[in-house]
């Protein structure tokens, strides 16, 4: 007997009030998911999505496509009512009102890895959910800004061969592939326990030059393989969308990188605390994972700024902490 996430998010909230604004929030985001998942199979046939728009760029400097802002408004069209009173986004400089009794925020990435949008690769839609209320944040932007470890809910979307949800309702990490003949999410994982220890790493090794020390002397160990310090053999994957990494992570271990490295703006990685390394800590940790910025627990970092860049590792507990001993 299959079981759907409308039947999951039923059973989680039960009669609680801010569970059914939670559960009712990610079952909308999951609506806007299989909308943009039909958008996204279009592929070569909507060639336009993966176009730049003009001289855009989104609120954090990062070229703005077509298919990132449709991704956006399918989000919004589905959050413009509900529990939801602001939307944070990648794409928008500032929170979006959508409901002003609403008693959650909602921060996302509408399209990662929209790089590879033209490149028939995995993208995919990350978002983080986070309790509100007016008489606590006068400004929506600070409701956006709590640390990662309020968040009530988290996940991604991913876009390829199979239309997945990775979730996280704070018990355990539960992933739900999209049957298209019923039009539902069913469960087909529901308890993902990432593996502790890894052989498989990913990080883009062409910015190898401009990255920290600490991380040169740790691709450097793995590279030199069992003859090393390490004494095994490592395997690369880098998919360039995020996401794609992540749900190959939490299926067969391996640890994601994007330290900050000496190039201009990169100083603090490519990543978004927010909207991205926040929501991903925490299906990690729920998957029995860590999730760094190098050395510090990503969901106790403060947010300074609304699209503010972080360094990223997260994956394999025991490589996580290996990481963080060569700083
Ligand atoms: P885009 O959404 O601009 O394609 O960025 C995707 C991303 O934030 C993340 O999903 C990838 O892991 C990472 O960037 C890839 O960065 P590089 O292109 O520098 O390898």
């Amino acid at each position: 007997m299959s079981v759907t996430l409308q039947a999951f998010l039923r059973d989680y909230a039960g009669t609680d009030p801010r569970k059914l604004a939670v559960a009712d929030a990610v079952s909308r985001i999951a609506e806007a998911g299989i909308a943009i998942a039909d958008l996204v199979a279009q592929g070569p046939l909507a060639d336009h999505f993966a176009k730049v728009r003009g001289d855009e760029a989104n609120a954090g400097g990062d070229t703005q496509k077509e298919l990132d802002v449709i991704a956006e408004e399918a989000i919004i069209a589905k959050l413009k009512s509900g529990p939801v009173a602001f939307l944070g986004s990648e794409e928008s400089e500032t929170p979006i009102p959508l409901n002003a009794d609403g008693s959650l925020v909602v921060a996302v990435d509408p399209l990662d890895g929209s790089s590879n949008i033209d490149t028939n690769v995995s993208v995919g839609t990350i978002y983080s959910v986070l309790p509100y209320d007016a008489a606590s944040f006068p400004d929506p932007t600070a409701a956006l800004m709590q640390k990662g470890s309020a968040q009530l809910a988290a996940g991604f979307l991913i876009y390829g061969p199979s239309t997945v949800l990775v979730s996280t309702l704070g018990a355990g990490t539960q992933v739900f592939a999209l049957d298209r003949a019923s039009g539902d999410f069913i469960l087909a994982k529901a308890a993902v326990e990432i593996a502790a220890a890894t052989k498989e790493y990913g990080v883009n090794q062409s910015n190898m030059r401009h990255w920290e020390e600490p991380m040169r002397r740790y691709i450097e160990d793995c590279l030199a393989g069992k003859d090393g310090p390490r004494a095994k053999d490592f395997n690369m994957r880098w998919v360039g969308s995020m996401v794609a990494d992540a749900f190959r992570i939490f299926t067969r271990g391996g640890v994601y990188i994007y330290s900050g490295d000496k190039r201009k703006g990169y100083e603090n990685g490519r990543l978004r605390l927010i909207y991205e390394a926040n929501p991903v800590a925490f299906i990690t940790e729920q998957a029995q994972g860590a999730a760094t910025d190098g050395t510090t627990r990503i969901l106790d970092i403060t947010p300074q700024k609304l699209h503010q860049r972080i360094p990223l590792v997260f994956g394999s507990r025991e490589e996580v902490a290996k990481i963080a001993s060569y700083y």
